[in-house]
Parts: structure tokens; sequence; C-alpha cells
């Protein structure tokens, strides 16, 4: 058995786990928010037989895109009366990060 842990952007993440319910995956949906963005995001955890591993994947692919978003870089150390203009920098959010974790045990009590 494996655990899919899916790392997407909140706007994905409704749709991706009606999706996953519908192919009859289990999902949990947890709040995250990611290191470099700071913003939220959501992660999916998905336990599924290693041979459902690909078919979750394919429904993350399909239901997960990419988008560009700005981040205000870190002002610079100032001294009194020097002036900074802060230039947003682009970065690219993937659709999804995917980490496939192989479970243990599994036990529905
Ligand atoms: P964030 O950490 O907020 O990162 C958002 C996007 O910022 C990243 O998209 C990447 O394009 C860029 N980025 C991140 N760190 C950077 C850096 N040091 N320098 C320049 N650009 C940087 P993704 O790579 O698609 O990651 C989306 C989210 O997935 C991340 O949000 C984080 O929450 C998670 N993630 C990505 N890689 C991870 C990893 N190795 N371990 C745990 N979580 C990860």
């Amino acid at each position: 058995m494996k655990l899919v842990t899916a790392i997407v952007h909140s706007e994905d993440a409704g749709a991706l786990v009606d999706a996953l319910l519908e192919r009859e995956f289990r999902a949990t949906r947890l709040s995250s928010s990611g290191g470099f963005l700071k913003q939220g995001n959501a992660t999916i955890l998905v336990g599924v037989e290693d041979d459902q591993v690909d078919a979750v994947l394919e429904v993350i692919s399909a239901n997960c895109h990419s988008r560009k978003q700005f981040v205000n870089p870190m002002p610079p150390i100032m001294e009194p009366g020097e002036f900074y203009m802060p230039y947003p920098v682009e970065v690219e959010v993937g659709g999804a990060t995917v980490f496939v974790l192989p479970v243990e045990r599994f036990e529905r009590l």
C-alpha cells in the first residue's frame, strides 16, 4: 500500500477531491501553506493499493494546473535616506508536488 501526498493549489483542491471520490478513492484534505510564498495551499492524502497509484496520479494531473504568482522579495538593509523600490518576482507554482510513500501498516478501527 502507498500514501500519495499531493501539495496542490487551494483553488484546485475542491475539484481534485471530488474527482478522487468519483473514482472511489478515499481522500483527506489538509490546509497547509508553502514555505516560500507563505500562501495557503492544500495537502491531499490518498491511501491506495500499489496498483492504483498511477490512476491517482492521473486524476491529480487532470485536475491541478500550474500558475504564475508574484512574490515581493525581502527589502535589503537600508541606510537612512536611501530609497528602495520593490519589484515583484514571478514564480511558477507547479500543478502539484507529489510524494508517494510506502505504508507499513493500515488499520481502520
Ligand atoms: P512554496 O514553498 O510556497 O513555493 C511556491 C513556488 O515558489 C514553488 O512552486 C517554486 O516555483 C517557487 N520556489 C520555492 N522555493 C523557491 C526558492 N528557494 N527559490 C526560488 N523559487 C522557489 P512548486 O515547486 O510547484 O511548489 C509548490 C508548493 O509545494 C510549495 O509552496 C511547497 O508548499 C510545496 N513543496 C514543493 N517542493 C516541496 C518539497 N521538496 N518538500 C515539501 N514541500 C514542497
